[in-house]
């Protein structure tokens, strides 16, 4: 009786077939992106064309936005400061003379060695385009004639992502008018699942009091019993009309807990109560310093490391709360994976930012799977642009493959035979499977 294909036995060695397996098998899983800023047209877009044309779009797509991501921002700050390139000089110019800007001198003058510039290349050519023109002219053509929706599914299936999770900040002025005038068309798309993000409610309770007064909440600047309760109350009111399949907030380096100010009295009698009222998981992005150097505006942004221990604390103070937590900075990386082996109500998600680079993915995932086993989640892209999922999920996916091919190998090497339903079931887990059911429960 021939074995079933998927019990075929690879051979018990670490040879290609074992590795060219793994690729295959990683590299066709379907992605459950679990953080992204990326939208559906439903929220506008500055590509749209007529009457579909918003200026304030959030739907960011198309050539332009590729290169003018505040990465690359700060990449041809770099690059043009020899040539009195300012911040100042640069924000003068319309998108764009930005975009033409940074492919002249990211591109063609010089070679495009960083990831976020390798990253375009690698988005131009999956997306049938030349890489190597001079100018933009030819990729402006091509997406003017693509519709936003079109280019969703296509960039969906050419990256391999089957849910793209949102980023829903409550804080944002622009969002917040456009969910109080048709929640129900923007959460329609059921590939991009919601999530309420709101930062300032813990790191800026100080100027988060005159908005949430200003929306008719009675808050105080000494977050009373009452102002505890409204905010409560808004909480109540964004869940209902968010629906969203988590809570988010990003945190400075200097963040503490247990805390003795307003944020943190928020965070554990107003947001926590909320999450665990809904069953809504909690996601920590830890380690980020805002605005270091304003003047480079998004791409002012820095890296700091924060406290893990303060991390252990709330998972120990809050056990059956479910806790996803990514740090921005490398030096917290392993104390994360340890402190996860922990509590298992704290899962360790993506390589953030600064460490979304192929060397620095296959340091942390080698070290997670190592820690972890297949309990986390390897990878979140952090997309600002719809087409940067293609180059995002590409080089991820090939960083992750060589990491899992490794351990099979070494596990194949003491005497455990490995098969293919075993390396397809975690290929699946570890994109998808793991976001899944975190965000399922
Ligand atoms: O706070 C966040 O969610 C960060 O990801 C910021 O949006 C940051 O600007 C970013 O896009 N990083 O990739
Ligand atoms: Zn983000």
């Amino acid at each position: 009786m021939p074995m079933p294909a998927s019990e075929i036995r690879l051979p018990n060695i670490a040879g290609p077939d074992l590795a060219t397996a793994v690729e295959k098998a990683v590299a066709q899983a379907p992605v459950w992106d679990f953080h992204t800023h990326l939208y559906t047209p439903a929220f506008g877009t500055p590509m749209g064309r007529g009457v579909d044309h918003d200026p304030r779009g959030l739907m960011l797509w198309g050539i332009d936005e590729l290169l003018t991501y505040h990465y690359l921002i700060a990449e041809v700050l770099r690059e043009g400061a020899g040539e009195g390139l300012t911040p100042q000089r640069f924000y003068s110019l319309s998108k764009t003379e930005q975009a033409d800007l940074i492919w002249r001198k990211l591109f063609v003058e010089a070679t495009p060695l960083s990831e976020a510039c390798r990253g375009v290349v690698t988005t131009l050519t999956r997306l049938g385009l030349d890489p190597g023109e001079t100018t933009l002219d030819a990729y402006r053509k091509w997406f003017a004639e693509q519709s936003p929706d079109e280019q969703i599914d296509r960039v969906l299936e050419i990256a391999g992502v089957e849910k793209v999770t949102m980023t829903n900040d409550l804080f944002d002025g622009n969002e917040r008018e456009r969910w109080l005038a048709d929640a129900d068309l923007l959460r329609a798309d059921s590939r991009f699942p919601t999530v309420l993000r709101f930062d300032a409610l813990v790191t800026d309770w100080e100027h988060a009091v005159p908005r949430l007064q200003s929306w008719g909440y009675e808050v105080d600047q000494e977050l009373s019993p009452r102002a505890i309760d409204e905010v409560r109350r808004m909480l109540e009111e964004w869940i209902a009309r968010l629906r969203p399949v988590y809570c988010a907030m990003s945190l400075p380096p200097t963040w503490r807990f247990p805390g003795a100010d307003e944020g943190a009295r928020c965070l554990t009698d107003a947001i926590l109560p909320a999450c665990g009222e809904h069953g809504l998981p909690l996601a920590l992005m830890i380690g980020v310093t805002r605005q270091i150097n304003p003047e480079a505006k998004l791409a002012g942004d820095t890296v700091g490391a924060a406290d893990v221990a303060s991390v252990a604390h709330l998972c120990r103070e809050f056990p059956h709360q479910r806790f996803l937590v990514t740090m921005l900075s490398r030096e917290n990386q392993h104390e994360l994976a340890v402190t996860a082996r922990k509590f298992a109500n704290l899962t360790p998600f993506g390589c953030w930012w600064f460490l979304n680079n192929p060397s620095l993915i296959d340091e942390i995932t080698r070290m997670r799977l190592e820690l972890l086993g297949p309990t986390f989640i390897p990878q979140h892209s952090d997309c600002r642009v719809l087409e940067q999922l293609i180059y995002k999920w590409d080089h991820s996916r090939r960083a992750i493959a060589a990491v899992l091919g490794d351990q099979y190998a070494k596990l194949a090497d003491a005497g455990l035979p490995i098969t293919d339903r075993m390396i397809e079931r975690d290929a699946h887990r570890l994109l998808h499977g793991n976001v899944a059911s975190l965000l399922s429960r």
